[in-house]
């Protein structure tokens, strides 16, 4: 799928084409990337809906319980969408069908969308995909999102960060009840449901929940304990109605904000971790990988040496690769922009404070007799360069053009090949065999004479692989 089909898909999504959600939450789980495009344009038309987390042991009757409130918010005229997450192993087959067949009354529904996710190994938390596929259904209009989980470790904790509101769904007879929900889930739940109330011991179970909720410090909200049957409906309204409560609680305290907060944070290091993962071991990074390996069973490298080699090349990789940054022949990519100024402290003032760029510590190159900063700018970075000697390049270039841009640095993967098939194309370098540069780079300038006028400096990264003479 491209660009010109993704951004479609989110106008499609954002005008409530049911359709267009559906395949837009496949693409989401397929693969994040190809989405992303689509995410984007989405994201400004999310934080509308109420996303309720809805969490408890297997067989509680979650499932039910949400068929019956999606009935009763469309009785209301509300769009609902549901993401029941199974933690299934592949031992099990889990319970995606059944929880499929339990919400299919609404199957035909337009306004209703329900998709089951699998977590796919994610230690039983909520899917990977669960907050996009969540922020899918807030912009395509859905007034409330239920997100069922299993209440099984890691997914309790997940689905508080990805809830607004979070109801635990208990029921007489599964193993120690009140005793199975103790552990951890008291703390998370907003609203607490005892569902099955048809059954016998179903108000003891409401008696116990209610003593061991009362042990709760005082002030804030105070979670109500509520019974439903939720085959047939029975006290499904009142469950509706103290997540609204809970809602304006939120609104009205502050506490939304929060809560949202730290769902995006989760959201964040999910795309960090994902990112990083494919960049340092998917596709050709599992050679670097392999090979860092090796170095760490023989004793030559540390693990954590080798983690942050490894990071390195995924970096550079992904910078070379990144087709939205230019993808180049053989991996060449700007590395920095070197700019002469008469003092760094002044110069840095525009790059800090006017654009908010991080610079790095200054550093002392008494051998070119120049001192310099780099300032991080996206995938590329600012060099600035002080002269720190009357007699060195910068000072000279500094009384014969003043200041200015220097020279462009063009990051490439072999240096010696570059200067190789530089000079096969008749441009003179200004160095004669390749020098070492900052940070363990190796670094070779072409005269400006022969490229129209811009110094140009090759510089090869710092060698990931090749364990540096020291860890030898
Ligand atoms: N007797 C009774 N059975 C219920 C009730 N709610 C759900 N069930 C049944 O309990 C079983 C598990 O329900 P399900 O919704 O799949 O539970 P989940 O695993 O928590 O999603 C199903 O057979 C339901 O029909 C209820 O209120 N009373
Ligand atoms: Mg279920």
């Amino acid at each position: 799928m491209n660009a010109d089909e993704i951004l479609p898909l989110a106008s499609a999504v954002v005008a409530g084409s049911i359709q267009a959600a559906a395949r837009l939450i496949t693409l989401i789980e397929n693969d994040g990337e190809d989405a992303a495009a689509a995410l984007r344009a989405l994201f400004p038309h999310t934080g509308r809906a109420h996303v309720v987390g809805i969490t408890g042991p297997p067989g509680s009757g979650k499932s039910t319980l949400v068929n019956a409130a999606i009935r009763a918010l469309r009785a209301q005229g509300r769009r609902v969408g549901v993401i029941a997450v199974d933690p299934s192993s592949p031992f099990t087959g889990g319970a995606l069908l059944g929880d499929r067949i339990r919400m299919q009354d609404h199957s035909t529904d337009p306004e209703v969308f329900v998709r089951s996710m699998a977590t796919r190994g994610s230690l039983g938390g909520l899917a990977p995909a669960t907050g996009e596929a969540v922020a899918v259904l807030d912009a395509w209009g859905a007034s409330t999102v239920f997100v069922e989980t299993v209440g099984t470790g890691q997914a309790e904790v997940d689905v508080v960060s990805a809830a607004d509101t979070v109801v635990v769904v208990s029921a007489p007879g599964l193993g120690d009840g009140v005793q199975t929900l103790k552990a951890g889930v008291m703390e998370i739940g907003d609203v607490f449901v005892v569902n099955k109330a048809d059954r016998p011991d179903a108000d003891r179970a409401v008696t116990d929940l209610k003593m061991v909720l009362a042990l709760a410090p005082e002030g804030g909200w105070r979670p109500p304990v509520l019974s439903t049957v939720a085959t047939t409906g029975e006290g499904v309204a009142e469950v509706l109605e103290s997540v609204s409560n809970h809602l304006r609680h939120l609104e009205q305290g502050g506490g939304l904000a929060g809560r949202r907060k730290a769902r995006w944070r989760r959201e964040v290091v999910r795309a960090v971790e994902a990112r990083l993962r494919a960049q340092t071991m998917g596709g050709a990074a599992v050679a670097s990988l392999d090979g860092l390996v090796e170095l760490v069973a023989s004793g030559q490298l540390d693990p954590r040496g080798a983690a942050i080699r490894l990071l390195a090349a995924g970096r550079d990789a992904a910078a070379g690769l990144d087709p939205a940054g230019g993808a180049a022949p053989g991996g060449v990519r700007v590395d920095h922009i070197g700019v002469a100024v008469r003092s760094i402290a002044e110069a840095a003032r525009f790059y800090s404070e006017a654009l908010g760029l991080q610079g790095g510590p200054p550093e002392q190159l008494p051998a070119q007799g120049v001192t310099i900063v780099f300032f991080a700018a996206g995938e590329t970075r600012i060099e600035l360069l002080e002269p720190l000697t009357p007699e060195g390049p910068i000072a000279r270039f500094l009384e014969r053009r003043g200041e200015g841009v220097h020279h462009v640095a063009l990051a490439v993967p072999d240096v010696e090949r570059a200067l190789e098939s530089a000079r096969a194309a008749g441009f003179e370098p200004v160095d004669a065999v390749p020098r070492p540069g900052a940070h363990g780079t190796r670094v070779v300038f072409l005269h400006p004479k022969g490229t129209h006028g811009v110094l140009v400096e090759l510089v090869e990264p710092a060698q990931p692989v090749a364990p540096l003479p020291e860890e030898r």
